[in-house]
């Protein structure tokens, strides 16, 4: 095989857009997310096709405008269309009420339907054909996340043969929490059938690994390194782990820009140029948004002399509306933003400042800019862009990082980010009151190691990390494709 006549799929349950009502017809725009955030300008840069569901809520033939916005973005979009049953079980249901809280560690908030797992099987295969119909055998399929767990075994099923790559963006839980999992054996089963499976951190591919090994009592891991091998049933699968990372060079390069520095500048007199603190994330249970806000509450009772000095913007991204336990999530935010303010606010400060909405990339810049720290606390995470996007627009150099111990960036960023554990909301005060005081030089030293770390592993370097692991290629074996 000619090495240029390799394409790339990339395979995720939501393309890369969100749509909305445009007249009679559709507007089709990039969307939001982790994944969304990684993979766009790598696409955007090499060509490649992107298969995935548009979303729900409309019948209409979408393929006119995700051709239209192909053209736009520079990669082409194939859609999967999935019924509201689908969309019920194997989205909301095995997806969202299991594998997401099960996988972050929640165990208790997950629903174990058996038709879920049924609904599930069924959408991985309806991807499966869909991934089958736009590819041949000499492309590479890379799917993505917790979704699509069985599209691998489901290709083969259906007979299509297909070098397949699979990357798991959130945790993967500790063996005691895996097996708890009714339908444990598919999963992991499914999951060997891929040729590379990759995670986000160390702890992640351990916890792998021990789980397929205790339920699959023939396989032996071998090798060394970021990328072993299991063997067993005559088949060799490469596992490995690949810290996810940001576009650092666009993220600096936007901080940069007069239009960046005008708008952080706005926001810093809107502050009266106190301390800020900036907390961004999608609403969701993992991200500990309640426990943060209790943390600032401690704060400010434990050393009162920062009363009027700091304020926290904590932007909320809405997400999951739907689901009657987001909604109650989002309810618990707004009392214990109000419970605090009312508690703390004198005329013209206030501690928290709350956004429940999606800002765009420049006015996220710029609050990334404008702000002294960053509190980044989820109860547990993958890894955390948001972390990532801090360190790239802290252009002075002197910002903070305090940062969970339970995000997957926790791994590569501990030399220079304050380690906190979210739950000890008085170890967070007292992180917040330690970065408030932190002298010039430490803040320098540690924020230069983590823009350091960060700028070289970037998310080219992932993409080529996992490509290289997968068959020994990197990004320039993907020449840029007509669309
Ligand atoms: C999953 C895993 C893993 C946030 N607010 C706004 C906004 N954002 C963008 C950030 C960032 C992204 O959303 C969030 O990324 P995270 O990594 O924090 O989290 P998840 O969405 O949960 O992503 C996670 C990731 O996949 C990648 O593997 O790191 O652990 O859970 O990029 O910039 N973007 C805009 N406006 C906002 O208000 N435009």
């Amino acid at each position: 095989m000619h090495r240029n006549s390799v394409r790339l799929l990339v395979v995720s349950n939501r393309l890369p857009i969100s749509l909305s009502r445009c007249g009679e017809g559709w507007s089709v725009e990039q969307g939001k997310g982790g994944l969304v955030t990684a993979l766009a300008p790598v696409l955007r840069n090499r060509g490649g096709d992107w298969i995935g569901w548009p979303g729900s809520g409309c019948d209409d033939d979408l393929t006119p405008y995700l051709s239209a916005f192909s053209k736009k973005a520079g990669y082409n979009l194939h859609g999967v269309n999935l019924t509201e049953d689908e969309v019920q079980g194997f989205y909301q249901g095995f997806s969202n009420e299991i594998i997401w809280p099960l996988f972050h560690d929640f165990q208790s908030r997950c629903n174990f339907v058996p038709d879920y797992f049924r609904s599930y099987l069924d959408v991985n295969r309806k991807f499966a054909e869909v991934i089958a119909a736009h590819s041949t055998g000499d492309d590479y399929v890379w799917v993505h996340d917790y979704h699509l767990m069985h599209a691998a075994q489901m290709l083969r099923i259906l007979g299509h043969a297909r070098r397949t790559g699979f990357f798991l963006h959130i945790p993967f839980p500790p063996q005691d929490i895996f097996l708890k999992l009714p339908w444990r054996q598919e999963i992991i089963r499914a999951l060997l059938e891929f040729d590379l499976v990759g995670f986000q951190t160390f702890r992640d591919r351990r916890n792998f690994l021990q789980c397929a090994v205790t339920l699959c009592r023939d396989l032996k891991p071998s090798g060394r390194g970021p990328v072993v091998h299991l063997n067993g049933q005559g088949r060799q699968v490469k596992v490995g782990y690949f810290p996810i990372s940001i576009d650092y060079r666009e993220f600096s390069n936007q901080a940069r820009t007069r239009a960046a520095a005008e708008q952080a500048d706005q926001v810093h007199a809107a502050f009266r140029r106190r301390f800020l603190i900036i907390g961004a994330d999608r609403l969701d249970y993992s991200k500990g948004i309640p426990e943060r806000l209790e943390a600032m509450r401690t704060l400010l009772l434990k050393y009162p002399e920062l009363r009027e000095k700091l304020s926290l913007v904590q932007i909320v991204v809405p997400s999951r509306e739907t689901v009657q336990e987001y909604q109650t999530m989002k309810q618990r935010i707004e009392s214990l933003v109000s419970e605090i303010n009312g508690q703390f606010a004198v005329p013209g400060w206030s501690p928290i400042h709350y956004q429940y909405r999606n800002l765009d990339r420049a006015e996220l810049v710029a609050y990334y800019r404008a702000s002294r720290m960053a509190l980044v606390t989820p109860l547990r995470d993958g890894m955390n862009l948001v972390a990532k996007e801090y360190c790239a627009c802290n252009l002075s150099g002197d910002g903070v990082l305090v940062l969970s111990e339970f995000a997957g960036a926790a791994a590569q960023l501990q030399r220079g980010a304050l380690l906190v554990n979210p739950y000890d909301t008085e170890g967070v005060a007292d992180a917040i009151f330690e970065a408030y005081h932190m002298v010039l030089d430490e803040k320098r030293a540690r924020m230069h190691k983590m823009q350091t770390a960060i700028r070289k592993y970037d998310i080219y370097w992932w993409v080529d990390s996992f490509l290289k692991a997968a068959f020994d290629r990197q990004l320039d074996d993907f020449p840029p494709q007509e669309v």
